[in-house]
């Protein structure tokens, strides 16, 4: 091989090495912080974690009155609320409407200071509740709250929220990508030298007419 041609070969996979480390090093800022600004997910201390068809909170903000129906698909029969957790903004009224499914329902504050009354399984039954203050108020349906019917309503902006600095610990996910930016930039640092002393030592000893057989 020619000096120059490996010269520009060496050059190559240095660069690319770096460019590698480079593009490991933007991905990591990227993933740095999730969440984002403004509120946060609420903080339901485990009162949705056995609630079979919540997955986020819905965002029905902007509106002075929203429905939930008692009685959709959940929890192994018609034993949900639907949706069972939405923002909504302060002073917004919740009309709880009964589909007429899943037998008897109603609608009682987790600490017990509101209910509809008997649970009935009566289509088109209203219960309402206007939320005047800010926070999660969470409530059930008394037959069946323990196969998981119940739901949350997050009122206004202040509300608890699950911050993103807690859970950074835990996170095995935010754990990784600091060390995975290390070994990039380890790994282009070796590439580097390596590369570097691949060339002094082709440099030096290379193509000189020594090198070839030796003995003759
Ligand atoms: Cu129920």
């Amino acid at each position: 091989m020619h000096r120059r041609e490996f010269l520009r070969s060496a050059g190559t996979v240095a660069g690319g090495t770096a460019a590698a480390g480079a593009a490991g090093s933007a991905a990591a800022a990227e993933d740095g912080d999730g969440g984002g600004g403004g509120g946060g997910q609420p903080d339901y201390g485990g009162w949705l974690s056995d609630v079979g068809n919540f997955s986020a909170t819905e965002d029905y903000r902007g509106q002075d009155e929203v429905t939930v129906e008692v009685g959709v698909e959940g929890n192994g029969d018609y034993w949900a609320f639907g949706p069972p957790a939405m923002y909504v903004d302060t002073g917004t009224t919740v009309i709880w409407e009964w589909t007429g499914q899943g037998g008897g329902h109603n609608v009682v504050g987790e600490n017990d200071d509101y209910s509809s009354g008997p649970s009935t399984g009566e289509a088109g039954t209203t219960f309402e509740r206007t939320f005047d203050e800010a926070g999660i108020h969470k409530y059930y349906c008394d037959p069946h709250l323990s196969v998981g019917m119940k739901g949350a309503v997050v009122v206004g902006d202040d509300y608890p929220s699950v911050s993103a600095g807690a859970s950074t610990p835990v996170n095995p996910e935010h754990m990784g990508v600091p060390i995975q930016a290390h070994y990039v930039g380890i790994a282009t640092v070796l590439g580097i030298s390596a590369s570097l002393a691949f060339t002094f030592y082709l440099l030096k000893y290379g193509e000189t007419p020594h090198s070839k057989g030796g003995s003759d």
